[in-house]
């Protein structure tokens, strides 16, 4: 049992006795936290592995849910790592809801997990629960989104892109590609999460300083594919033919829905709509490497060993960096056929 932990654990060991939980391992199948299932592990059972004086590391991960193909490289990513550093990473799958990670945050307090790893679904709102974690001793590594909030000290670092630059990158590309003009529809992510936030201002900010390049659309498509699809369908629909020359999506899925609804609509991506996203999946770079995605900005979900790198210096006392920002790549038509043999997500 790890020192730093141990008198914790035997305080929270009443606790956890009256708790029920709902929570799967990151190497087992999924699970929710919010409904019961099949992966249960109830407190009478294997709540806490480290109780049987076993020196396991115990790390629970909220994650977000499985909106995006990004996304489920991510859970692949973390669950992987921990395996591999035989770490017992217990996760809950948010379902795209905060409520939902609230409480699973709470049953691994109750749990007297070692670490907690936190995909935080919208920017607001943590800080209570984060207080809850604090005041139990747990550090907090945050990975892919960032928060708000009115105290720092409440998670120990944040694993993430710069999204604001994703968003920049994007628009640099379609102001090359139009020549600086288009009549663009941006499909949005999630409203109120940190990627929806700042890849909508990085945008903005370079279109802003052309004047023949103009939004005249922007909905939230939550990150989904078939929402891209459905959201760009009824705007083809509702505007005159050859209105839209562009469309700007917050992630991959949403681009790769807006290019069938363009397709089905008989038009031709990248020729008659020019189609620019971020996240750089395996189908998007497929789609770049056939003209019709135009270009994907690589944000990269592979953040399992980052993270585990730092859940272990924290529950070993040591200190880590506040923020690790990402790198990005710009996938473009040749680029990404050279990539293509190589991607893994
Ligand atoms: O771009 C999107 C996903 O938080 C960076 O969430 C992540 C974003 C990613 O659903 O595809």
């Amino acid at each position: 049992m790890h020192a730093l932990t141990m008198t914790r654990r035997s305080l929270l060991a009443l606790t956890v006795a009256f708790g029920a939980f709902a929570l799967a391992g990151c190497g087992g199948g999924g699970g929710n936290s919010s409904n019961a299932s099949s992966n249960d592990r109830t407190a009478g059972e294997n709540a806490n592995a480290n109780d049987a004086g076993s020196d396991q590391l115990v790390v629970g991960f909220s994650q977000i849910g499985a909106e995006s193909a990004w996304r489920t490289a991510e859970t692949k990513s973390i669950r992987g790592e921990a395996e591999e550093r035989g770490i017992d990473c217990r996760m809950a799958d948010g379902a795209n809801d905060q409520a939902n990670q609230i409480r699973s945050l709470r049953t691994f307090i109750s749990q007297g997990v070692d670490a907690i790893i936190l995909a935080p679904v919208v920017k607001t709102g943590w800080d209570p629960v984060l207080r809850e974690i604090k005041e139990a001793g747990i550090p907090v590594v945050l990975v892919d989104r960032g928060i708000e909030t009115s105290d720092p000290s409440l998670y120990a670092t944040l694993v993430a892109a710069d999204f604001v630059e994703e968003g920049r990158q994007a628009a640099h590309w379609l102001v090359k590609t139009t020549g600086g003009n288009a009549t663009i529809v941006e499909l949005q992510g999630t409203t109120g999460s940190d990627p929806a936030i700042d890849r909508s201002r990085g945008f903005r900010e370079v279109i802003a300083q052309h004047p023949d390049m103009r939004i005249i659309r922007a909905q939230d498509g939550d990150f989904r594919r078939e929402n891209g699809k459905r959201i760009l369908e009824t705007i083809l629909k509702a505007e005159q033919p050859g209105t839209i020359t562009a469309v700007y999506a917050h992630n991959d899925d949403m681009a790769l829905g807006a290019i069938r609804a363009i397709e089905e609509a008989g038009l031709k991506p990248g020729v008659d709509v020019h189609v620019v996203s971020i996240d750089g999946i395996r189908d998007a770079i497929e789609s770049v490497a056939n003209g019709k995605l135009g270009c994907s900005i690589e944000c990269s979900p592979l953040l399992g060993p980052l993270a585990f790198d730092a859940v272990e210096k924290l529950v070993k006392g040591e200190a880590v960096e506040p923020r690790t920002v990402v790198p990005y790549q710009v996938f473009e038509r040749e680029k990404a056929a050279a990539e293509l043999p190589e991607r893994q997500y």
